[in-house]
Order: C-alpha cells, then structure tokens, then sequence
C-alpha cells in the first residue's frame, strides 16, 4: 500500500469520526426539539381542552382569516407601472333624440333583468339557468364555479354605468375568484371570456385587481403551449398543467379559431406586465402559420400540434375558423396600424375567402358558405354573420383601396342575416340556414333551428350604423330586441329557444354569459352615440370586451421595449 493511500485512509476515518458524532451531536439535539415541541403540543391541547367549542371555532376562524388577509396582500402588490393608454370614450354616448333615448333605457333594463336573476339564482356560478332558477355551466369552463357571467358583464355594466353592480362583481371578484383549481377549462373560452372581460374591466376602472387577476390566470393557461410546434392544446387543466385537445377535432386537432384568438389579450398582458412571454407565443403561432401551405389559400380550420400539419380540409368564417381572421384585422388595428404583417395576412385571407367561400344566391342574398374538402357547402351558420361587421371594420385600409367594395360587402351580409330573422315565426335567427334550390337563408334540419341568445346579427348592425349611420340598422337592431324581450325573456332572466320557425317557443333554460358581454352591449351602443367607446380608440375583442388601440409609436411595451 504506497503511503499516499495510508494517508488518505488515516484523513477519511478521521473525517468519518468527525461526521458521525456530529451527526449524532445533531440527532441528539433534533431528538430535544421533537420532545419539547411535543411537549408544547401537548400543553397547548390540554389548554385548548379546557376551551368551549365556541372558542375553540373563533380561533380556527382568526387562523384563516389571517391566511386570506395575507393573499389578499400579496395579489394586492401593484404590478409595475405602465403609461395607460389614452381611454377616451369610457362614458357618455348620450343618444340625441328621446326615442332612441328610451330604447337605449329599455337595453339597460333588460341588462337589469338578466343580472338581477343570475345574482338572485345563480351567483358564483358560471351561467344561469333561468327556468330552474339555479346555477348552470358547461365543459367550456371545467368543472369549477368561476363566475363566468360576473366576469363576462363587467364592462357591460360599467359602461351602462350599472355601478353599484359592477362594484358587487367586483367584490365578488377579489374574494372569490381562484385560479388555483383541479379544473380542466378551454384556453379560448378562458382567453375571451376571462382574460378579455378583466382587461376590459381594468381599463374602465383603473381597478388594479382586474389587471391582476388577469395575469394570475394568464400564468395558469401558459402550460397549454407546451406542445411540440408551440401551437396550444384546446384544454388545459389549471392546477396541473396537462393540456390536450377536444376528441372531435380531426384526429387530436387544435382549432384555427382557438389558437388563432389569443393575440390581442396577449399583446396586452406583455404590455402590462412588461413580461414578453405572452407576446412570444402569439408572435410564434403567426409566424408557424405563415409558413404554412395553404390549399387554394384558404386556412383549414385544424392544425395538428403534434406534427405541425394540417387536419382535415374544412374552411369556415363561422365556427371553427371565425375569430381568427377577426383577430389578424384587430391586430393591425389595436397596433394604431402598424402591424403591417397583421394586415396582409388578413388582406390574403379574405380574398381567398371571398374567391371560393362568398356566393350569391338565385334569390340575390350574399352568403359565406363552407369549403369541405374540395366542395362548396351551401350553409352559413349564426356565428359567420359577425363577418359583415369585419368586412366594413376592416374597408378603411384594404389593398387598393377597395373600402368601397369591403363596405358594401358588409351590408350584404347584414342583409342576408337579417333575412335568416325575418324569414322566421320569432323574427329571432336560427344556429345555421341553407341556400339550396328554392329554399334561401333558412334552416331545414331541426337541430340547426335553435336561437342561444347569439350577438353576431348584432354585432353586424352595430357596425355597419357607426360606418354608415343608415336608419335601418337600428331598425333592424330594435326588431331583434323585440323579439329577444318578447320570446326570450322569462321572470327569471333570459333563455334561448329551441326552434325559432315555431311560434310557440320552447326554452333551452340557459342563460348565456355572452348575452350579457356581448349582445346586450352592441344593442346598446347601437342606439348610443359614437362617442362612447370610440372606434379609433378602442378594439373590441371577440366576445365584445373593449381594449384600448396601444399606439405604440408613442409608448412602448411596459418595461420591455425590445419586445417590439
Ligand atoms: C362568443 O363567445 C364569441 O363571440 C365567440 O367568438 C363566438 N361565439 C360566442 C357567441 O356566439
């Protein structure tokens, strides 16, 4: 043995000695503390035996109480300062005759109504059955009450100036809503709904716990990004993380209108947070997007997140593909237009769409039908009448200047959706309707004759009014609201119905939160004036929250100018 290794030998069992009877000196004193802290357990139980039961609760009581105060402290820490947006508009609107005054009252008092019933019969929960007059949710929104209806109506009832109910969301809001919840939820659904209403709610207000809550539950959402091409899962469970898609999506598809409708509340969390997290993902879905081939195109409405490849050959402006074109026209508008990139791809897309998608019909109506795989489907649904607003929001600033083209464009479909109402027995529109032969902008299967209280025929008619000031969109607008106050509305609250070609309508039960967020808000800034919620300063998401154009020329993203 070479004498190196007997010294090496003589300093380990040394070292080891030493080890171990520190190690025990340590056992020895952890054993003390166990002992005294057993000790003190034990005498603070035989203390607390001697207290009444009634002691024993206000204690446990003080204890939590604590606990929620301290949350409460530690969400109540302001996220860094950010130069706020020129929000001009947030009241007013004032209508300038008496009749139009009074119809803007009678939208308020249904807003009232719809309200009114969910805080009776289903506060906390997600919607309201008004019927049963209790609480009701769907799939969308994962197994936990979230308030979907509170966060979804705040800016409705700021904006109606509704304070003292905003100000009960708003308390509802910093005591209850937790994002902390073995819950599985829709990232789009979450995003619009969620995200989107208290964005809108904060910039109303100047409410910091809005802001915050929207940051808290955009941290929850990002974990659905983890896919391999970047491109999110429909659903992501908010305590663990895991993501996955919907079953029905084209063999484990993610869907072009859910992917495709995160950029501006993401443009505005970076913004507000000066974090570039969220800007990234959205930035990185565009770009994968643009370097994808597109059939004829047109974007198919599935993508496949794992391999980065398209899903089955399906285009529509209605469900599955909507709001994603909606949000590359917003993008360049909440930009104060300089998301020049946003434009063309918009640009591209609906002249491919207007190509193979937009058709007239014998009896002259304008419709958007669906492109299956190499076949035209002569179907529009409810959810593609939204497009008319689009096409006259995005005239000013089309490629050759076809503003005049793209306007009336708009009114053609205005025209042919307000056609699928009055064609009806309610004048209240159906899920989808055909253009087949003799039979024109009216459903012919059953189970596409149902109305849930939808805002796209709306949201239409209000656009088209602020471009045009054409007397007929708010005639138009009063007769849905008519016919919404006349078939839909029940002592408690409002419910759709099952079959608008039948005259004595049959209720669905639910009231949406969307009526509340969207179609209640365009009624009533339809018969506002121009001058609340001005369109050169405000971008309205897809589920109708306002938020502010960022002119970002002027500012910068909070804290991260290189973000741009
Ligand atoms: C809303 O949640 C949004 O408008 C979404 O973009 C589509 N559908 C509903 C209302 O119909």
């Amino acid at each position: 043995m070479d004498p190196m290794n007997i010294d090496t030998g003589l300093f380990i069992s040394e070292v080891l000695t030493l080890t171990f009877g520190r190690a025990r000196e340590e056992e020895e004193r952890l054993r003390n503390k166990i002992r005294a802290d057993h000790e003190k357990a034990l005498e603070e139980a035989k203390e607390k035996l001697k207290k009444s039961r009634e002691e024993i609760r206000a204690e446990i009581q003080t204890e939590k109480n604590k606990v929620v105060q301290e949350m409460k402290t530690k969400e109540k820490k302001p996220l860094p300062p950010v130069p706020i947006p020129n929000l001009t508009g947030i009241n007013g609107g004032d209508p300038e005759s008496s009749d139009i005054r009074k119809k803007r009252e009678k939208i308020k008092e249904m807003m009232k109504h719809a309200w009114d019933n969910y805080r009776i019969y289903g506060w906390g929960h997600n919607e309201l059955r008004p019927i049963a007059r209790k609480g009701h949710s769907t799939n969308i929104f994962g197994s936990s009450q979230m308030g979907a209806t509170i966060v979804d109506a705040l800016d409705t009832l700021y904006i109606m100036g509704l304070l003292d109910e905003f100000r009960d969301g708003q308390k509802w809001i910093e005591d209850n809503l937790d994002f902390s919840v073995n819950s599985e939820v829709s990232v789009f659904e979450v995003n619009i709904r969620f995200i989107g209403g208290l964005l809108s709610a904060y910039y109303l207000s100047g409410e910091e716990i809005f802001k915050i809550k929207a940051v808290q539950l955009a941290e929850k959402l990002l974990p659905a990004f983890n896919t391999p091409t970047g491109i999110p899962w429909a659903m992501v469970n908010l305590k663990s993380g895991v993501g996955r898609n919907w079953g029905w999506a084209s063999a484990g598809s993610s869907i072009l209108a859910e992917f495709g409708t995160l950029h501006m509340e993401f443009v505005h969390l970076s913004y507000l947070t000066g974090d570039p997290v969220y800007y990234k993902k959205v930035m990185h879905i565009r770009k994968l997007l643009q370097k994808m081939d597109r059939p004829n195109g047109l974007y198919p409405n599935y993508l496949n997140p794992r391999t980065g490849r398209w899903g089955q050959y399906h285009t529509s402006v209605g469900g599955l593909g909507d709001s994603f074109y909606e949000y590359l026209l917003k993008a360049w508008l909440m930009s104060d237009k300089t998301d020049h990139e946003a434009r063309k791809m918009y640009d591209d897309a609906i002249e491919a769409i207007e190509k193979h998608l937009i058709k007239k019909s014998r009896g002259g109506l304008t419709f958007i039908g669906e492109w299956k795989n190499g076949h035209l489907e002569k179907k529009m649904g409810h959810l593609a009448c939204f497009a008319g607003g689009m096409f006259a929001l995005g005239a000013d600033g089309s490629r050759m200047d076809k503003a005049g083209h793209y306007l009336e464009l708009g009114a053609e479909i205005a025209h042919t959706c307000h056609e699928s109402y009055d064609r009806t027995a309610l004048k209240l529109g159906p899920e989808s309707f055909k253009f087949d032969g003799a039979v024109e902008a009216v459903a012919v299967r059953q189970a596409e004759k149902y109305y849930i209280l939808r805002p796209e025929v709306i949201e239409t008619y209000w656009y088209l009014w602020r471009f045009t000031h054409d007397p007929r969109y708010r005639r138009w607008g009063w007769e849905a609201a008519l016919a919404i106050e006349k078939y839909c509305r029940v002592s408690g609250g409002f419910s759709g119905v099952k079959d608008v070609y039948s005259s004595t309508p049959t209720h669905d039960d639910v009231q949406q939160s969307f009526f509340l967020a969207e179609t209640l808000k365009y009624l009533y800034l339809l018969f506002s004036g121009d001058d609340l919620l001005p369109l050169d300063h405000w971008v309205f998401n897809t589920e109708a929250h306002p938020l502010p154009v960022l002119h970002l020329s002027n500012t910068t993203l909070s804290g991260n100018p290189a973000v741009l």
